[in-house]
């Protein structure tokens, strides 16, 4: 038989990165097979997530960003600074997180979704056509985000105005000025030629691109313990390639955008110019807890304490 596999990027970019992984492995161990669809071949991550809910898809990456309003607690991912910027502790963090591993399974199965794993695909820099050294920079700046409300929030509070777009649309509309500013982690600056249309990329530390991968529920209820186990075993196959392949991805990203356009500006904020940056936290964390109550505190507050714990394991 054949397993369905959507994610919301190319295959060589991270997304498609794991999921060659985990096709590999699958295949190599069993008589399954899977068939990948990047973005572009299915529609955009709304639409994925909907055939993966309906069973048309098999498997699904979305990414937390897009995730929002089907579980408004996966929005926790956009509290700015509370990833740490250390890999070690990062991928620590991912790995041993009771809030990740155990907490969010509970609410994507209560949304037909078996959460198989998530990741970190890396710093996520700011580009725009001004200079952007302080949230007054931010000012008036039309910056898009992805669609859900915390990230909205956590813009309002750099001071910029955020507009929620569909990936798909983001290059058209930095193009046509409708909007002057996106994020993304270093690699999609780079493979989605994010310098044709900016003219500078800020880092500020304030976030890792999270993403996450996951079956259809009654899909994989279905399987048999052994091709549960299967599953298991690729996704871990694929969890350790994929942090692996992203040694110095980063760094080497923001080379390639310099010397793709010799004119694109690199700036890494210092530690003063990211304070005001670092002092919206509270707020965004404010209306996390306001759209999420209970549930979304009890979450907060276990990523916190597993971040505790992973720094103190790491550093
Ligand atoms: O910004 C976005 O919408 C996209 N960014 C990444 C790194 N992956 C997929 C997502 O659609």
């Amino acid at each position: 038989d054949t397993w369905r596999y959507a994610f919301e990027e190319a295959e060589t970019e991270v997304q498609g990165v794991f999921a060659q992984k985990f096709k590999e492995e699958i295949e190599a161990n069993s008589d399954h097979e899977v068939q990948l669809f990047p973005f572009g071949t299915l529609g955009e991550s709304a639409d994925i997530m909907e055939q993966a809910q309906a069973g048309i898809l098999q498997f699904v990456d979305q990414s937390p960003g897009f995730t929002g309003a089907l579980i408004p607690e996966a929005q926790v991912f956009f509290v700015p600074y509370l990833l740490p910027q250390d890999e070690a502790t990062l991928q620590e963090f991912f790995r041993n997180s009771k809030a990740i591993n155990e907490m969010f399974p509970e609410l994507y199965a209560e949304q037909g979704l078996e959460l198989l794993t998530m990741f970190p695909e890396g710093e996520v820099c700011m580009t725009t056509q001004e200079e952007v050294r302080s949230p007054e920079d931010l000012d008036g700046v039309k910056f898009r985000v992805m669609t859900n409300p915390l990230l909205v929030e956590s813009y309002n509070q750099f001071g910029a105005t955020p507009t929620p777009l569909p990936w798909g649309e983001v290059y058209g509309a930095l193009q046509t000025g409708i909007i002057q500013g996106q994020e993304n982690p270093g690699f999609f600056l780079d493979s989605t030629k994010m310098y044709e249309v900016t003219e500078y990329v800020t880092c500020i530390g304030h976030n890792n691109f999270t993403t996450a991968m996951m079956a259809n529920k009654d899909f994989y209820d279905g399987l048999s313990e052994e091709d549960q186990k299967l599953v298991e075993n690729a996704t871990d196959v694929a969890f350790d390639h994929i942090l692996d392949y992203q040694a110095g991805l980063q760094d080497k990203s923001l080379e390639n955008i310099k010397s793709a356009k010799p004119g694109m500006t690199i700036n890494i904020l210092s530690e003063e110019e990211r304070q005001p940056f670092m002092d919206t936290a509270p707020a965004v964390e404010d209306a996390f807890i306001e759209m999420t109550g209970e549930s979304g505190k009890e979450i907060l507050e276990q990523m916190k304490a597993d971040l505790e714990a992973a720094n103190a394991a790491t550093n």
